[in-house]
C-alpha cells in the first residue's frame, strides 16, 4: 500500500503542517495505542469539514513551538492524552508534560481542545487530561471544545465517539465552515499493485541492525535493542496452562525493558480490536443484524471474543475493500512485562515470567495470544542461530525502598510474582554485602501445589537461608472453599499492621487489576480497622497516604 500523501521527515511540525498544508494537529500520549488511534481517527475526520489534519507523536516533535500555531490561519491542536499508573503521562508525552509544567509561553491565538482515556477504577482518573487541558488554558489557548473523559472501565469509545459527535460541531462553528461529505470516500492508502518491487527493499517485519544506534538515543519503542534469548522454560508442573520463564542476555545495551513481538500480516488479521469493528459496524450497516441495536452488536462480537478474522467468516456479506481494512488496522503494540530478575544480580540479563494465552472462545474457536505464543516458540537456539526480541525497559516505581533494612511486604498471586523474584533476589545480594536487610515477607496464591507453585524451589531455599523471613501461599483450588491471598493477609492483621504502622513497612501489590488488587487493598482496610482501630474513613486515608509516601505500590493488570 502506498500513502496517498508523501510523508516528511520534520522535527518541526508547524514547517510539516505547512508544507502539507494542514491545519490541524492531534498530537496522542499513548501508551498502548488507543490515544493514537483516536487522533489518527480525528485527523482523518478533519477531512470532513474541508480541513486538513495530522496526527502526531509528540515525541517526534518540538512542542515549545506550539505558540507559533497561529501562524497558520484557521488552525487548532488537539490532545489525544492516556493517563497511567499513579496520574502518570505516557511515555512518549513525558518531554511535553515537562515542558508544559516548565514554560511560561503565551499560547494566545492558539486553539486547542484536549480528550482525556484514562480508567475510573484508579485514583488518578485522566489525571493527564485534565492538566493539559487546564494547563493550556492558563497559558493563554483558546479552548474550542470541552475537555472530554473516556473512561475505560465503562466504554472508551463510547465515550469518545460521543465527545466526537459534539467537538466537530463546536469545532466547524467556531471556524464557520460545514461538513462537506462522506468520509469513507477519502482514503489513506491506495491499493497499487507493483511488479518489480525489490523484495530485499520490502520490511517483512524483521527489524534491520542499521535502524538501531544506540549511541543516538536510548533503546525505546521505536528504536528497540535485540536481546539475545538464553532460557525458555515452563515453570508449571501440571495443568494445561503454559507458564514460562524467560531469559535474555542484554550484553552491551545498557537497558532497561520492554518486549517487543515482532509480528506478520496473518498476525494482524488475527489480532482482535474492538474499535475497529464497532467502526465496522457503523460504516457497512449493520443495522439490519440484531435489530440495529448497537449494545447487541457489541456483545456478540465482544462476549463471544470474535476478532475481526472470526466477524467476515460469519458475516461474508460484509465484504469491505482490502484497502479500507489494511487502513483500520491498527499497529501491533508492545507488549509490557514485569522484570523477574535484579540487576544487581544478573547485570546482563532480564528475566520475565509470563502466562501463555490460549483458550476456546463461545464460537469453539481457539483463541491465542499473540505475543505469549510467540515467546513460548522463542527457543534458545534455532539450528545454530541464536534467537533474538527487539526490546527496551521503561522506568519503574515499582522498586525496593531505599534502605535496606525497611521491612518489605510482597503480595503477588500467579504471575504477579515475577517483580518479586527480582526484588527477593536482591534482598539477598543486599544480605551478602553486608547490609541489615528488614523482614522480607511474601504473599503468593496459585491454583494448587503440585500444579502452578510458581518458582517453588527458589522461594523456599530463600526461606531456609533467612532471606525470604516468611513464605505465605494461598493455594486456591485445593480445598473446597477459596483460599486467596487476602485470606492469609487478614489471618496474620496483627503482624501486619505493627510492621506497616510502628516499622515503616513498604507493601508491594502485583498481578491482576480488577479484583485481587481491589480485594487485597479491602483487606487492609478492614486490618487497619480491626487492629489500629482507625473508622473506615480514616483507614481509606491512611492508605491514601502511604501511596503518595511511596510505601504502597502497585504494579497491576487487567
Ligand atoms: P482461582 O483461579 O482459583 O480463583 C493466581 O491466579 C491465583 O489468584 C489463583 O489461585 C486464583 O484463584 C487467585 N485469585 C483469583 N481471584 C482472586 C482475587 N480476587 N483475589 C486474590 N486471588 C485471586
Amino acid at each position: 500500500f502506498t500513502p496517498v500523501t508523501p510523508q516528511i521527515r520534520e522535527t518541526s511540525f508547524i514547517e510539516k503542517m505547512k508544507k502539507t498544508n494542514r491545519n490541524i494537529v492531534v498530537f496522542y500520549g499513548s501508551q498502548t495505542g488507543t490515544a493514537e488511534e483516536f487522533a489518527n481517527r480525528l485527523a482523518k475526520d478533519a477531512q470532513r469539514y474541508g480541513m486538513k489534519g495530522m496526527a502526531a507523536d509528540p515525541e517526534e516533535y518540538d512542542l515549545s513551538e506550539l505558540s507559533r500555531l497561529k501562524e497558520i490561519p484557521n488552525s487548532m491542536t488537539v490532545f489525544c492524552m492516556a493517563t497511567y499508573g499513579e496520574g502518570d503521562p505516557t511515555d512518549n508525552a513525558q518531554e511535553f508534560y515537562d515542558w508544559m509544567q516548565g514554560t511560561d509561553d503565551d499560547l494566545e491565538g492558539v486553539n486547542f481542545a484536549v480528550f482525556g482515556l484514562g480508567n475510573k477504577t484508579y485514583e488518578h482518573f485522566n489525571a493527564t487530561g485534565k492538566y493539559t487541558d487546564k494547563r493550556l488554558a492558563e497559558l493563554g489557548g483558546k479552548r474550542v471544545f470541552d475537555l472530554g473523559l473516556g473512561d475505560d472501565d465503562i466504554n472508551l469509545e463510547e465515550d469518545f465517539i460521543s465527545w466526537k459527535e459534539q467537538f466537530w460541531p463546536a469545532v466547524c462553528e467556531f471556524f464557520g465552515v460545514e461538513a462537506t461529505g462522506e468520509d469513507s470516500s477519502i482514503r489513506q492508502f491506495e491499493l497499487v499493485v507493483h511488479n518489480d518491487i525489490n523484495m530485499n527493499q520490502v520490511y517483512n517485519s524483521q527489524l534491520r541492525e542499521k535502524t538501531r544506534n544506540s549511541e543516538i538515543k536510548p533503546f525505546d519503542s521505536k528504536n528497540p535493542f535485540l536481546a539475545t534469548v538464553t532460557g525458555n522454560r515452563k515453570l508449571n508442573k501440571g495443568g494445561n496452562r503454559h507458564l514460562m520463564h524467560i531469559e535474555f542476555d542484554i550484553t552491551d545495551s545498557k537497558i532497561s525493558f520492554i518486549l517487543y513481538c515482532i509480528n506478520n500480516t496473518y498476525t494482524i488479521l488475527l489480532f482482535y480490536y474492538r474499535n475497529i469493528i464497532l467502526y465496522f459496524y457503523i460504516k457497512y450497516n449493520f443495522f439490519f443484524f440484531v435489530g440495529g441495536k448497537l449494545s447487541l452488536f457489541l456483545s456478540w462480537v465482544l462476549d463471544s471474543e470474535r476478532n475481526i478474522l472470526a466477524i467476515l467468516e460469519d458475516l461474508p456479506s460484509l465484504n469491505p475493500p482490502i484497502d479500507h481494512l489494511c487502513e483500520l488496522l491498527p499497529r501491533l503494540q508492545a507488549r509490557y512485562y514485569s522484570i523477574a530478575s535484579s540487576s544487581k544480580v544478573y547485570p546482563t540479563s532480564i528475566h520475565i515470567c509470563a502466562v501463555v494465552i490460549e483458550y476456546t472462545t463461545k464460537t469453539e474457536r481457539v483463541f491465542k495470544g499473540v505475543a505469549t505464543n510467540w515467546l513460548k516458540n522463542k527457543e534458545v537456539t534455532d539450528n545454530g542461530h541464536k534467537l533474538t526480541i527487539p526490546m527496551y525497559v521503561r522506568r519503574s516505581q515499582f522498586r525496593l525502598p531505599f534502605k535496606p533494612s525497611n521491612p518489605i511486604i510482597m503480595i503477588g498471586p500467579g504471575t504477579g510474582i515475577a517483580p518479586f523474584m527480582g526484588f527477593i533476589r536482591e534482598r539477598a545480594w543486599q544480605k551478602k554485602q553486608g547490609k541489615e536487610a528488614g523482614e522480607t515477607i511474601l504473599y503468593f496464591g496459585c491454583r494448587h501445589k503440585n500444579e502452578d507453585f510458581l518458582y517453588q524451589q527458589e522461594l523456599e531455599e530463600f526461606e531456609r537461608a533467612g532471606v525470604l523471613t516468611q513464605l505465605n501461599v494461598a493455594f486456591s483450588r485445593d480445598q473446597e472453599h477459596k483460599i486467596y491471598v487476602q485470606h492469609l493477609l487478614k489471618k496474620n492483621k496483627e503482624q501486619l499492621w505493627k510492621l506497616i504502622h510502628s516499622n515503616n513497612a513498604h507493601i508491594y501489590v502485583c498481578g491482576d487489576a480488577r479484583n485481587m488488587a481491589r480485594d487485597v487493598h479491602t483487606a487492609f482496610y478492614e486490618i487497619a480497622e480491626e487492629v489500629g482501630s482507625l473508622t473506615h474513613t480514616q483507614a481509606v486515608d491512611y492508605f491514601k497516604k502511604l501511596m503518595t509516601k511511596g510505601r504502597y505500590s502497585q504494579d497491576v493488570w487487567s
